[in-house]
């Protein structure tokens, strides 16, 4: 059986009868809020976070994560990564190096992620044990130990089978340290409560997990019992959740980011990659809880606000694309197949891999449009998307979705 496509005053119908989204300034945490209020007053702001558009910036994200913890009133000026598209001149006059993060905290501007949070702790107070307790000093030094092993392992190219051997067991010498560090209290967290050792080890080990599932084929998450209940623990916070990215956003994003990532091309990895890249999404340990009902309509209710910037970047004729969007968005909606336009195939797979996570939705509203639009591309073809650039990104410049 097959439908027809509807309309996008009947996809405006149907996300409004299933989708009532929260409030972005005090509901749960975001990535499309400018302003957090916690359900305080506008005058309680102290804070402004300037933070990149894609909210892909891991220094940023472990600034966030800590004032959504606090709950601390903040506003959120977005700013252009370089490798995305043009920096803002006004940025640039405020920080001159144009780095994010960058905090204005009672007027005045900090930079370096560590001096922000030291920074917050002098205002606000500390997120349990703060950045100064020689155990988090510790786990700080601890989370550079695994960040250069990373990076030692991912972003360099390995000139033999032996050396990307050793690449390997020095990282998974870095992992065994922090396991053990894990297992030292009695809980999921790296110390007694949750607090700024969690967030401090967050950023990288999420993008960890990501790039060496795509690169290398292993499996952080999976393979690492303390890793593993340390990730579904995070998962329980709805703060997390909301900074959380997918693994397809990670790896796409990370090579320009991080002057490249070098496969292995070991079977385990040639399957992770095309898991990754061609679904199914569902399964990936990017996220394990349970996927919320709202999935499906969130996905709808982002993709009409932003639909006609969607079809206008996408490199195919916008009659087409408008018609093949619209389908998919009907099979995602009614589980029902809907035959796009011959010749719409390109366009659904350029679009199912320029989701962005966080940024455009949440994680399982992501897995379900990337399956709706692969599902729909499927049934007229097997051409694949232009290929997502490896020295920039700047197919996802901001500034093409800022026109309405
Ligand atoms: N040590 C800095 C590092 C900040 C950093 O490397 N920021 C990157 C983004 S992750 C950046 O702003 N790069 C410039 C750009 O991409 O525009 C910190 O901890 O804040």
């Amino acid at each position: 059986m097959t439908t027809n496509s509807l309309t996008w005053q009947e996809l405006t119908d149907l996300t409004t009868a299933q989708f009532t989204p929260s409030d972005p300034v005090n509901g749960a945490t975001n990535a499309q809020a400018k302003l957090r209020l916690f359900g305080q007053t506008e005058s309680a702001v102290r804070v402004t976070l300037y933070r990149d558009n894609h909210a892909w910036c891991p220094y940023c994200q472990k600034i966030w994560l800590w004032l959504e913890e606090k709950q601390i009133p903040y506003r959120i000026e977005k700013v252009t990564m370089f490798c995305y598209g043009e920096k803002e001149s006004w940025y640039k006059r405020k920080v001159p190096s144009g780095m994010l993060p960058a905090l204005e905290l009672d007027g005045r501007i900090i930079t370096e992620s560590d001096d922000i949070l030291i920074a917050l702790e002098q205002a606000f107070g500390t997120l349990g044990f703060g950045m100064k307790d020689p155990h988090v000093f510790r786990l700080r030094q601890l989370e550079r130990l695994l960040f250069r092993a990373w990076c030692n392992w991912l972003c360099r190219p390995a000139n033999s089978a032996k050396e990307e051997q050793r690449n390997r067991e020095q990282f998974s010498d870095a992992v065994a340290i922090i396991e053990t560090e894990l297992g030292k209290t009695p809980g999921a967290y790296f110390l007694e409560q949750f607090g700024t050792a969690d967030v401090i080890f967050t950023p990288y080990v999420e993008r960890m997990n990501a790039s060496l599932y795509y690169y290398k084929g292993y499996s952080l998450r999976e393979e690492n019992p303390r890793f593993s209940a340390w990730f579904d623990a995070m998962e329980n916070r709805a703060t997390y959740r909301g900074t959380q990215s997918d693994f397809h956003t990670h790896v796409h994003d990370l090579p320009p980011q991080m002057g490249g990532c070098w496969e292995n091309g070991e079977p385990q990895m040639l399957v992770n990659k095309s898991k990754v890249d061609n679904g199914p999404w569902d399964g990936l340990p990017d996220a394990t809880f349970t996927e919320p009902e709202t999935a499906r309509a969130e996905a709808l209710y982002r993709t009409i606000k932003h639909h006609a910037n969607i079809i206008r970047v996408n490199p195919t004729d916008d009659k087409l694309m408008d018609e093949a969007l619209r389908c998919a968005l009907t099979t995602m909606m009614t589980d029902v197949d809907c035959i796009p336009p011959q010749g719409s195939d390109a366009a659904l797979r350029y679009l199912r891999d320029r989701i962005s996570v966080p940024r455009d939705m949440s994680i399982y509203a992501a897995k379900r449009l990337r399956t709706a639009l692969e599902k729909t591309a499927a049934l007229v073809g097997d051409a694949q998307g232009v290929p997502i650039p490896f020295n920039h990104r700047r197919d996802q410049n901001p500034a093409n979705f800022t026109l309405n």
